[in-house]
């Protein structure tokens, strides 16, 4: 992918600047016989997931659009953390038993196989917890702190209640009937593609887009998150576990209904090079520099992992 030359630097030292956020989170609690124990299997808990590994697709685009809309870097920075916490989270909470029950995740034991389900819940909940205190942190320290706070609204309505959570709860209630296309939209919008879009979004409000040039990021930011998820959907049919990271051929022993078996694999590969090639339009048309969203379509369009 072509990214900007900053952000690739930071990518790549990103796993030090998750746990840096981590280290830093419990620097100042007091150490005593009693709080030892209990903060060092939460950290424990909490890095394990987030240092797994991971394609950190949200952080690259947040940091991207914030940099091509000339977002300051170091708020910029705390968002990216903040949103691939958040992630990390959702991924611990969709593996648990009462959930997708997976035992594979980032190439390694899911969370609550390593620690026990009580603690899976638990440190997923800290990394949510721990996201919204750096978005606010990181706004309240802004000349104008409006910025932050919209770009965390976005964040926080994406991974909520009418967001990704909703779409959880679809896509966990719905399999006991029978789904059709508009459900199927519906779920992976919500699940998916809502916290794809934030970090387009949010990237862009950091910095100075404008009302319009946001209007048109929100329809480009909705087909990344469904170009991903048809993607996902069919490496679960095709791909390779040891490249993905997780368990393949999931969706089809659990008679999920995904895109491949709604539309076949042939078709649902058909509609990844239609809406690529729309999404590359759509993306000359923006006011940035955008190489970067350019190849990242192409990246998410073709990966095979
Ligand atoms: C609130 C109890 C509670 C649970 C929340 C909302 C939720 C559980 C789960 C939904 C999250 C989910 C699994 C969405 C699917 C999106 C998806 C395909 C994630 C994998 O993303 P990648 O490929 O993963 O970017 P890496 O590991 O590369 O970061």
């Amino acid at each position: 992918m072509k990214l900007n030359r900053e952000v690739q630097t930071l990518i790549s030292r990103f796993d030090s600047l998750l746990s840096g956020a981590i280290e830093a989170h419990f620097s100042d609690i007091e150490r005593t016989n009693a709080s030892n124990r209990a903060i060092d299997i939460v950290k424990e808990g909490m890095n394990y997931s987030l240092l797994a590994g991971g394609k950190r697709i949200r952080p690259m685009i947040l940091l991207e659009m914030a940099t091509a809309y000339g977002a300051e870097l170091k708020t910029a920075l705390e968002f990216a953390i903040a949103i691939e916490m958040i992630h990390t989270y959702s991924l611990i909470h969709d593996d648990l038993p009462s959930m997708d029950n997976d035992d594979l995740r980032r190439g390694k034991p899911t969370n609550h196989v390593v620690f026990g389900e009580d603690m899976a819940i638990l440190s997923g909940d800290a990394l949510l917890n721990l996201a919204s205190e750096l978005m606010i942190n990181a706004s309240i320290s802004l000349d104008s702190p409006e910025k932050g706070l919209r770009a965390m609204y976005e964040i926080l309505q994406a991974s909520g209640s009418k967001g990704m959570i909703l779409g959880q709860v679809a896509d966990i209630k719905y399999h006991e009937g029978v789904i059709d296309r508009e459900a199927l939209d519906f779920i992976n919008a919500n699940k998916t593609g809502k916290l794809l879009k934030a970090a387009v979004l949010a990237g862009a409000i950091l910095g100075r887009a404008d009302d319009a040039e946001l209007f048109k990021l929100k329809s480009i930011g909705e087909a990344i998150g469904l170009l991903f998820q048809l993607v996902d959907d069919i490496l679960d049919v095709v791909g390779d576990e040891s490249k993905i990271g997780k368990r393949t051929q999931i969706d089809l022993q659990n008679e999920k209904c995904t895109y491949p078996a709604l539309l076949g694999l042939e078709q649902t590969r058909a509609y990844v090079s239609e809406l690529e090639q729309s999404i590359l339009m759509e993306i000359d048309k923006l006011s940035c520099q955008s190489d970067f969203l350019r190849s990242l379509v192409l990246f998410l369009s073709r990966r095979d992992y």
